[in-house]
Parts: C-alpha cells; structure tokens; sequence
C-alpha cells in the first residue's frame, strides 16, 4: 500500500509521556505507599510495566514518565528495571518528577500541566507526535497503528477508545463519534452514560491515552496556561476543547490490540479497586486466562531479580502439599500447603499444612504454619502468623482488615501490627 511520506518511521518521530502521578486511592492501603503505577501486578510486573512494553515493543523508544504521589518505589523500579534503553541509540526514559521546573511553586495541578511543567524538556525531544499515556491500565497494544491512524486521518488529536458496559463508563470520559470516527460530542465521567447506537447496554469510553500532532498540543497547552478557568485536565478541558475545534478521531483499541486478532477480544483493565485488582491477577492463574503473558511476540518487560527457582516440598504426613491453578515466582518456598487459584510473587514463603484459595500474595511475604486464607490479597513483605483464619467470618475479616463488598481482604503490615 502507498503510504504518504508522513507515515514514514512514526514510532521514531514520537516522544511517549506516561503520566504516572496518580494515587489511585480506590487500591486503598495498597497506594499509601507507592503510586498506582508501582502497584505489583502478575506475579512479577509493576503495572506501569504495561504501558512500557507497549511502548518498546511498538518501536516507541524515547519516553519521559511525569511521577508525582509516592513516586520513590516507582523511580527505584523504572531504574533498575527499565535503564537497557541506550542513549546512544537516541533511546531513553527520562524520569520527570514534579518539581522540575523552578518557576512553578506548585506540584502538578492535573494532567495536562503535568505535561505543561516540562514542555521545555519535551521540545527538546523535537518529536513530530507525542503519545500521552496512563500509567495505570493493562493491556497490550500497539501504538505504531494508532500512529499511522492518526497520520492517515489528518487528525490534530486521536483518542485510544474501548466498549464499556454502560454504567461502568461514569469513571471514564464518553465519546460519540461519525461515520468517519471524527468525535462529535465527548463528556468526561457523566453520571448517566450516553450508549452506542443500536448499542443501549455499551458506551464508547476513553481509555485515556492520546496521540498528538506536537505543534498541536503545544498550541493547546500555551491556551490553557491563559484560561482562568481551568482544571489543567486532558479529560476535563482539553479532550473536549479538541472535539469543539473538531479535530479529535476516536481509535478503537481493537484496531491495533496485540495479538492481532480478531477471534481475541481486546483486553483492557483498569485494575482501579481492590476488587479488580484481586480478580485481574487471579485471571492469569485460570485455565484460559483472558490476558496471555506467555506471548514471545509481545514481552512485558520489568525488573528481574537473581532468584532462585520456586521449590515445593510435602508435608510430612503427604495430606498437604496439592497446587493448581496457581503462578508461582522465584525464590518462592511451599512446604507442605495447598493452594488453589494463588498468584505468588517473588520471594514468597509458605509454611506447613496451610490452606490457601484464591490469593494474591505480594513480593517477600512470609505465611505461617496452619494458616487458612482465602479471597485475601496480602501486601509485599506482610508476615502472617501461624494458624491466622482469613475469609471465613465476614465481620471479624472487615474488623481486623480492609474487606471489600465482595469479600476480597486487603492485608497490610501496618493492619497486623494492629492486632
Ligand atoms: P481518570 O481515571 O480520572 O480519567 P486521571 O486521574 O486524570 O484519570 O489520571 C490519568 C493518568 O494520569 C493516570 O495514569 C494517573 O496516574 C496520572 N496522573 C494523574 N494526576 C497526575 C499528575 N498530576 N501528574 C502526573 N500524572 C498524573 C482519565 C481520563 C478519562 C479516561 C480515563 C481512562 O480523563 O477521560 O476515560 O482516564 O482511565
Ligand atoms: P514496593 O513498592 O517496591 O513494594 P515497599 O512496599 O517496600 O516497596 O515500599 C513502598 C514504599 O514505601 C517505598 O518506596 C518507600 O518509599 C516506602 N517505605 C517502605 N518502608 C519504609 C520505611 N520503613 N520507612 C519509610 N518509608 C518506607
């Protein structure tokens, strides 16, 4: 097919800016520490490692990452696990905290004036594009066709965009859009979504990433420095300032999601609540899981420690000591316990004759002998005591610990220390 020149070399002519500032406080006590970004995710990835990978393995291989809320365990990550990119193959990832600029007495007040604060840095880059990332979502696509989407579409803006149950688009913003894909109207998080057409249970929602001509969003945000009446949102009033000057094309993820195919749904999460968080880890442990991590096409790049392999042992009277459906990292030690439909990061040590379901178990956790958990997701480097019973007593769980209205139970360090 002929391509106009434009579309020539697109991943090398754009900057990505993964915005990762962001608290993300439905994780409850798992962000008081650390940015939803840094959050563990899949037996052994950060989550902002999704957004990376995506990044990379589309071509994309000059990133900066605007930290803000708790970034430390966030900056650590990105520089022990993301510092093969070669400067001097004009590849990077450049960590933009939000004290850059020292004419800014304030932090980043929204999103767009987290961009605006290191526009200098950005210029510097002279990219043609500039692809505008969340660092909080899984999935795997690939943004070199969005890209040429945007070329081939003459577009100013183009927005990333995913079939959503209807009511679940009230945290998203909501698109609709013509024939052409140009979006017509767009209302960030309404409390009542518009459907599809011909679709009254589903609404285009926005997955909150963008690819923008730079002159364009430079234009844009010297705009919105001059507006008083500002939130400096992308969602609140940029997005839809682009939609006014009708410049904005919606991109359906499944035009450019990986594998590339069209019997495989896309998958896009948004792992927001303790709840989603619990349910998307546990989904790689399933039979079928709905996200492949195994896909030597599509690798999910992190930080690897040395570790040993994982080891299991029986118990001594051989009742104990069955798993299924479970993923087990390095350096793990089971002995002598069941576990059925467990996610186990790094390090994790297991204990005698326990019992342990539907668990998502963090980095460096240690849970003692005669132990019953299950429906628990357990903070990195949380020590259980022996014979701790977890998901049996509804009350006495959300007394002790965080439990959702699912019956997920969030343990932490600092909730034990309390017991
Ligand atoms: P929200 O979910 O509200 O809506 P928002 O809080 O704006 O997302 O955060 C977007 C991204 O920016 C996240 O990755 C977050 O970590 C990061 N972030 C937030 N504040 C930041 C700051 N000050 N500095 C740096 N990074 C920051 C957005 C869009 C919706 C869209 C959803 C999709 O506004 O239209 O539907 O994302 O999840
Ligand atoms: P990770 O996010 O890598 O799992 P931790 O859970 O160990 O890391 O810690 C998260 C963040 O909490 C760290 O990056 C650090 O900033 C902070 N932190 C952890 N332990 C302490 C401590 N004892 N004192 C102060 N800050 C701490």
């Amino acid at each position: 097919m002929n391509r106009p020149y434009t579309a020539r070399r697109l991943p090398e002519r754009t900057v990505a800016l993964v915005l990762a500032g962001g608290r993300g406080s439905r994780l409850q006590q798992l962000t008081d520490r650390r940015a939803k970004p840094a959050v563990h995710f899949g037996g052994k990835f950060r989550i902002i490692d999704f957004a990376l990978s995506n990044c990379v393995n589309s071509g994309i291989r000059r990133i900066g990452v605007l930290t803000q809320y708790k970034s430390h365990s966030l900056l650590r990550h990105l520089q022990r696990g993301w510092a093969f990119l070669r400067g001097e193959m004009n590849e990077f990832i450049d960590l933009l905290p939000a004290q850059q600029r020292v004419d800014e007495a304030l932090w980043y007040r929204g999103t767009s004036d987290a961009i605006y604060q290191n526009i200098d840095i950005v210029k510097s880059y002279r990219p043609d594009y500039v692809l505008v990332l969340a660092g909080d979502h899984i999935y795997k696509m690939d943004y070199s066709l969005m890209l040429l989407d945007h070329v081939e579409q003459g577009a100013g803006c183009t927005v990333g965009c995913v079939e959503v149950p209807r009511m679940e688009a009230t945290a998203l913003g909501v698109m609709h859009v013509d024939e052409n894909r140009r979006i017509t109207a767009f209302l960030e998080k309404p409390k009542d979504p518009p459907a599809m057409p011909g679709k009254p249970d589903t609404a285009l929602g926005s997955m909150g990433i963008y690819v923008f001509s730079a002159e364009y969003l430079y234009q844009l945000l010297n705009e919105e420095m001059q507006n008083p009446n500002t939130n400096h949102d992308f969602g609140k009033d940029i997005i839809p300032r682009v939609v006014r000057e009708g410049r904005a094309v919606a991109h359906p993820l499944g035009m450019s999601s990986v594998p590339y195919s069209q019997d495989t749904p896309a998958y896009w999460r948004d792992v927001g609540t303790v709840d989603a968080f619990w349910a998307a880890n546990l989904d790689l442990a399933s039979n079928m899981p709905e996200l492949n991590l195994y896909d030597e096409d599509w690798p999910i790049w992190t930080h690897q420690q040395q570790l040993p392999p994982a080891k299991f042992t029986p118990d001594t009277s051989g009742n104990h000591g069955k798993t299924a459906n479970t993923l087990v990292s390095g350096g793990c030690i089971i002995a002598g316990s069941d576990l059925t439909q467990a996610v186990l990061f790094s390090n994790v040590r297991v204990h005698s004759y326990c019992t342990i379901s539907q668990a998502v178990i963090l980095p460096s956790c240690e849970i003692g002998e005669g132990c019953r958990l299950h429906k628990v997701v357990i903070d990195r480097g949380v020590i259980i005591p022996p014979g701790l019973v977890v998901g049996e007593d509804p009350e006495l769980d959300a007394k002790r610990f965080y439990r959702t209205d699912n019956g997920v139970v969030l343990i932490t360090c600092e909730m034990l220390e309390k017991l």
